[in-house]
């Protein structure tokens, strides 16, 4: 039975205006990626101590409404005791939790991924919404070239996201619903429309067909842009025209927020085109932000595992928000990177 009214004010939380989430759910084989990068062993303290970093962060509360955690972090404490949910919660920003378990080849389909962890779904999100976990995040993703992704993809990744937002309904979690569209190889900007919109499609017609209710999730698409190696980039007046043209097309009006994910883009990038999307006429849906690399990059180059650097770290983190937080109001402006 679906908890309508805790799905309800959970929702009101996540999507108040000049807010976004922050996510900081990178698995293992992730988080261990982007320590390398700075020189820092990927062990469990080194995880807890950057994690806390983040959520004790001064202030943090006035830009992001909720925080996407990886299982390890929901059972973490700050060096006082403090669990890390606690301590999000504390900052009035709501706690969430990665539940998928990663993605993997689709069989019989050369190029093609599906995302795992349908199997005892309710009974971890029980043991989550113990720990504080209040939304839950499942990410499918989607490589484009002329064949790819397959129908079979489109369908089979379609299928399991609309099966985990109705599971998340159930045991009283809002879901967040994230097909990414990946930003990896050569295609046009066009390419990438295309697919964003059969994806977008078949993923509502799925959580139609589960009887998801649209008014109790979150939808967290890639914005529509050409390939990294395509020869010709994408200004953010065309970003943001292509990226509410698809979602115009295919998201019912009932979804009360579109958190985009940065998908690669780099941390000006992602803030610019969130500007762009919003300075356009008025959408029936709330559109903001739910980044993890645009967010943490600048953060990790500032922390490099080091104590000292905790607090410009911190300041580094609060920038990004704030400026996502205006982007999302369509109040940004290029200048303010100039400016601390
Ligand atoms: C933060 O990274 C998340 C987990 O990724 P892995 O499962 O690969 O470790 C990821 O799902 C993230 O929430 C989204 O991709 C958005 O992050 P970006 O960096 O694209 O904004």
């Amino acid at each position: 039975m679906t908890q309508s009214h805790d799905l309800s004010s959970i929702i009101e939380a996540l999507v108040r205006p000049g807010k976004g989430i922050l996510a900081a759910d990178e698995s293992g084989p992730t988080i261990a990626k982007r320590f390398t990068a700075i020189g820092v062993e990927s062990t469990p303290e080194n995880r807890r101590a950057y994690r806390s970093l983040l959520l004790s962060t001064p202030g943090l509360g006035e830009f992001v409404s909720g925080v996407i955690l990886y299982e390890e972090t929901l059972g973490q404490c700050k060096e006082d005791g403090e669990p890390l949910p606690a301590l999000a919660a504390r900052q009035g920003i709501v706690p969430g939790i990665k539940v998928d378990t990663g993605k993997g080849p689709l069989a019989l389909a050369p190029g093609d991924e599906i995302t795992q962890g349908l199997d005892g779904l309710p009974a971890r999100l029980q043991a989550y919404v113990k720990l504080g976990a209040r939304f839950a995040k499942w990410r499918a993703v989607y490589n484009v070239s002329d064949s790819l992704p397959s129908r079979a993809a489109i369908e089979a990744n379609a299928e399991s996201l609309a099966r985990y937002a109705a599971i998340c309904q159930t045991e009283g979690v809002v879901p967040i619903v994230e097909p990414e569209v990946l930003i990896d190889g050569d295609h046009s900007q066009a390419r990438c429309a295309a697919v964003t919109q059969e994806v977008l499609l078949e993923v509502f017609r799925a959580l139609h067909r589960h009887r998801v209710a649209l008014e109790h999730m979150l939808l967290k698409p890639s914005m529509v842009v050409p390939g990294k190696a395509h020869v010709r980039p994408a200004g953010p007046g065309d970003v943001a025209d292509e990226t509410l043209r698809v979602l115009r097309r295919t998201v019912p009006a009932a979804v009360p927020g579109i958190v985009f994910l940065s998908g690669g883009q780099s941390p000006v990038e992602a803030t610019v085109n969130l500007d762009a999307l919003n300075r356009l006429a008025l959408q029936p849906w709330r559109l903001s932000f739910s980044y993890g690399r645009a967010l943490q990059d600048p953060v990790l180059q500032a922390w490099r595992g080091q104590p000292d650097q905790v607090q410009a770290a911190q300041a580094a983190l609060l920038k990004r928000a704030r400026l996502n937080a205006l982007a999302s109001l369509g109040c940004y402006d290029t200048a303010m990177e100039n400016s601390p």
